[in-house]
């Protein structure tokens, strides 16, 4: 009786070994693609948010012409950093509540390095400023005054942010001063882009003006290394639109490519990423989050919470505007 209980026991035992040992070869099957050399070297691609087809297409063919993908994103995303029109990216971009423009982008290369600027008023190209704090620097992120000196002592030119169509809107705006922390889900127009070079290197730039009318020294997701961007040069890349706080809470855009690791497509990592906040917020109605994400085979996929998004992609000189799928109808 004993010895029959100790044998299915120990067969029991073995077994569970055994799926283990078969669970982790699944797994290690899954992920093998990903984290080894891609199975096919992937097509020159630029990602991006939003429908911002003049950024895409720019760093489309920048990569084209044989430029890095960190060059080709920060030659992309600098289309709407000098769009005045663009009311949440650099010039032109709404003011705090005090009337400030104050910026904030980061950037990300294929080694893993990376540089960020935080609150950085009279700079218009502050993706190109955090590509040389990651390369003129010993440090990843600098923030206000700093980063400001920092920028004018290697050329960069001061300039007026606050353009007469965004002072106009702020002033309207100061009438009731009505702040609620919550984004127009049509209206957030940070940039995040994502780029896969000739030699099947990725990197990627984010950058905004962040929430229009905020307090005074707020900070969003985007310039966060692992919430509004993140890149993984044996995995992929991800990139945050929205409301920064809930992106943050969850670092987003490194559990997007961790999912990746793990197996995941990148549509499934985005998807899985919306769910994990639309989980822990009660309040997710009230705001938009969207995600875009790509592999290191040059898979690509996006997601978000209310519809509306949609995002770019360039691969073999097509530009196209994608819908994205949302988790509310
Ligand atoms: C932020 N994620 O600062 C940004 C907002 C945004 O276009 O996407 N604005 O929270």
């Amino acid at each position: 009786m004993e010895r029959r209980k100790f044998l299915s026991r120990s067969t029991l035992t073995s077994l569970a070994v055994a799926m283990g040992i078969l669970e982790t070869k699944n797994i290690m099957a899954k992920t093998a693609h990903i984290i080894d050399k891609p199975l096919v070297k992937p097509d020159l691609i630029a990602i991006c948010t939003w429908q911002f087809t003049k950024a895409n297409f720019t760093a489309g063919t920048a990569l084209d012409e044989g430029k890095s993908a960190l060059d080709a994103a920060i030659l992309g995303v600098a289309i709407e950093e000098e769009n005045i029109k663009n009311t949440t990216v650099g010039k032109g971009g709404a003011p705090d509540r005090e009337g400030n423009v104050t910026l904030d982008a980061c950037v990300m290369d294929q080694y893993g390095n990376c540089g960020s600027v935080v609150c950085v008023e009279n700079i218009t190209n502050v993706a190109a400023l955090a590509k040389e704090v990651m390369l003129q620097t010993p440090h990843v992120m600098l923030a206000a005054k700093g980063a400001e000196e920092f920028a004018y002592s290697i050329g960069f030119k001061k300039e007026e942010l606050l353009t007469e169509a965004s002072k106009e809107a702020w002033q309207n705006w100061l009438k009731t001063s009505n702040y609620k922390p919550i984004i127009n889900i049509e209206n957030h127009d940070t940039i995040g882009m994502l780029t896969i070079d000739k030699n099947g290197d990725l990197s990627g730039a984010c950058t905004t003006s962040g929430l229009s009318y905020k307090m005074k020294g707020r900070v969003g997701d985007s310039p966060l290394i692992g919430s509004g961007l993140f890149v993984d040069n044996e995995v992929g890349g991800a990139a945050a639109t929205g409301m920064g706080e809930e992106v943050i809470k969850t670092v987003g855009s490194f559990l997007i490519v961790e999912l990746m690791r793990n197996g995941m497509s990148p549509q499934e990592a985005c998807e899985e990423a919306i769910n994990r906040i639309v989980k822990k917020n009660k309040g997710y109605q009230n705001f938009q989050i969207a995600y875009i994400a790509i592999n290191k085979n040059g898979e690509t996929g996006a997601y978000c919470i209310h519809p509306g998004f949609t995002m770019m992609k360039y691969q073999n000189a097509e530009n196209q505007n994608i819908q994205v799928k949302s988790y509310l109808e």
